[in-house]
């Protein structure tokens, strides 16, 4: 395999710190163990998140001072909706401020209370938006997406079966849409195939089902699809998604991903009557329809980025940093989600991890354990993230991860070593860590503001010791 070197060159750099053990020590005890609350100046390589953490192009930041910032009617609009127009094939956008944004205007738009909405394993503000506006989430994705070790090549897949079965018990007319994400965020940035997508169109054309979709990660996506799927080698990455756009009703999309900006989100679709609706919420909730809460330069910014994305060279470099990390751990025995996902690497906390049980958090234990080590900063996505259930019980997700997620375009494989040689030792020594018990659960979305503590703290408390920063620490 010849060597892959970033396509770009740096001509702008932004100094990151180094901490001493005891400063990571005193910075997670205030951070509550929650990765979420850290301060950004105490981490130094940042995997929390691919979301907005992108670096923009000289090509996007000349694109900002050309902003318009009308409030009304700013050609800014014009150059997102062209952008759109021609990457996509959507003819209508209407902006928003990010992700969230398209998904709780969306999930008001399509959603009757009382009806259901399946989709590619649950995105945590997805759900949540589709739970405000009255609707109940089915996870319709095949079974493989929940085992860390399947080998699945396209594991974000709709299961056909789960989603006729949903349609035979509560009836086509109870489906307010099913929405498909690709890639799945939460299954490990895995893939879904253009056959998959088709076989859903089918069964949605047949009862007359609005198909949408999760486009967050779409040129991921297509990259996989060029990499797996029969029919697509050596087509470029720009015309995949061309194809499988052209199967959806319209997305929500968090430009923060896949559009390479800081901020910026948007709804896109071809029926009008839905975007006539989306412009009269949008208003109440972000701004007017021509900029949906965002600056004219957020606009420009999002109409370059989002080409960028779709470039081959780019993606192959993108997608092999995050296979370089996953590789250098699978070759150290460390458990982690297989294939290698689209714009992360996810460990296997319940594995790594597997003296705790999942009440004892495994995944945000080893995200603070981790920091404690290097300074690196993970997400937990397991049982915290999850959540309760309508009944108040803690849901129990088969997926116990941590994600090592890699912004685009930012860090290089230097800075994959050395996050790749943290986790390894951390492995080694997996034996001495202990688990974490909440201090405060925040009620919605928990997992980005509650705090925790060592569940050695309350032992040793008893028994009269100190405290320790955290087990094994
Ligand atoms: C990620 C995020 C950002 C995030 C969101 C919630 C908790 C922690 C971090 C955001 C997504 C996403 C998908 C598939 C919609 C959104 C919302 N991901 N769909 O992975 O991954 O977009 O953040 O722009 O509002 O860190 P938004």
């Amino acid at each position: 395999m010849p060597a892959i070197a970033e396509p770009y060159r740096i001509k702008m750099v932004e100094p990151i710190t180094m901490t001493t053990r005891e400063q990571r020590e005193a910075a997670i005890r205030a951070a509550g163990y929650n990765t979420f609350l850290l301060r950004s100046d105490d981490v130094y390589i940042d995997l929390l998140t691919d979301s907005g953490t992108s670096a923009m192009s000289d090509r996007q930041w000349s694109a900002m001072m050309m902003g318009d910032e009308a409030y009304a009617g700013a050609r800014s609009f014009d150059h997102l909706v062209e952008s759109v127009r021609e990457n996509y094939g959507f003819p209508l956008v209407c902006p928003t401020h990010q992700g969230r944004g398209a998904e709780h205007l969306i999930s008001k738009i399509l959603i009757t209370p009382g009806q259901h909405v399946p989709g590619n394993m649950y995105f945590t503000t997805t759900r949540v938006h589709q739970e405000l506006a009255g609707g109940t989430f089915h996870d319709v994705i095949i079974d493989e997406a929940h085992d860390p070790s399947s080998r699945h090549p396209f594991k974000g897949n709709v299961d056909l079966d789960k989603f006729q079965a949903l349609i035979d018990e509560v009836g086509a007319d109870q489906i307010a849409y099913i929405n498909v994400a690709v890639t799945v965020n939460m299954a490990g940035g895995q893939p879904v195939s253009m056959a998959n997508i088709r076989a859903v169109r089918e069964i949605c054309d047949r009862y007359g089902i609005i198909l949408w979709s999760d486009a967050t990660r779409l040129a991921e996506n297509a990259w996989f699809i060029q990499e797996r799927e029969d029919g697509y080698a050596g087509r470029p990455v720009a015309e995949i998604v061309r194809e499988m756009l052209s199967h959806f009703d319209g997305i929500t999309m968090s430009g923060k991903k896949d559009c390479l900006v800081n901020i910026g989100g948007f709804l896109a679709m071809r029926d009008e009557a839905i975007l006539t609706k989306a412009r009269e919420l949008v208003v109440v909730y972000e701004g007017m329809p021509t900029y949906g809460g965002l600056a004219g330069r957020d606009l420009d910014a999002m109409a370059v980025g989002l080409r960028e994305a779709l470039d081959d060279d780019y993606l192959t470099h993108r997608i092999g940093q995050v296979r370089y990390l996953g590789e250098r751990l699978q070759a150290a025995g460390v458990p982690i989600v297989e294939p290698i996902g689209g714009h992360a690497v996810f460990i296997d906390a319940a594995a790594f991890l597997d003296h705790l049980s999942q009440d004892e958090l495994p995944a945000q234990t080893l995200a603070a354990e981790i920091f404690l080590d290097s300074g690196v900063r993970s997400m937990e996505r397991g049982i915290v993230s999850a959540g309760r259930d309508a009944d108040g019980n803690n849901r129990h997700p088969k997926l116990e991860l941590v994600r090592l997620t890699i912004p685009r375009r930012v860090y290089t494989n230097s800075h994959m070593d050395v996050v790749a040689d943290s986790v390894i030792r951390v492995f080694q020594r997996r034996r001495e860590i202990q688990g974490l018990t909440f201090v405060y659960e925040s009620p919605t979305l928990r997992f980005f503001t509650s705090r925790f503590e060592p569940l050695v703290a309350e032992a040793a408390l008893e028994e009269g010791r100190p405290e320790p920063a955290l087990a094994g620490a």
